[in-house]
């Protein structure tokens, strides 16, 4: 087991709970990620994950693909 690192994506796009609802679903599919949790009003995204067994390249990829813009993190 790797450790744990947590990072606060900034995401753009979300409009509803929808939006962030399919973003948390997608991540947590994932290998790698422990928790994915994305508020849409915040526009923001925070993912606790395994750096040994998934890159942020990864994550932002994920989110994209779905759509939205990763703009930065924090
Ligand atoms: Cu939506």
């Amino acid at each position: 087991m790797g450790k744990t690192t947590k990072t606060k994506f900034q995401v753009s796009g979300m409009s509803c709970n929808g939006c962030s609802a399919s973003i948390g679903r997608a991540l947590s599919r994932l290998d790698g990620i422990e928790k994915a949790e994305a508020d849409f009003q915040k526009g923001s995204a925070d993912v606790s994950y395994d750096e040994k067994a998934i890159t942020k390249e990864k994550i932002i990829e994920t989110i994209e693909n779905l759509g939205y813009k990763v703009e930065g993190e924090s």
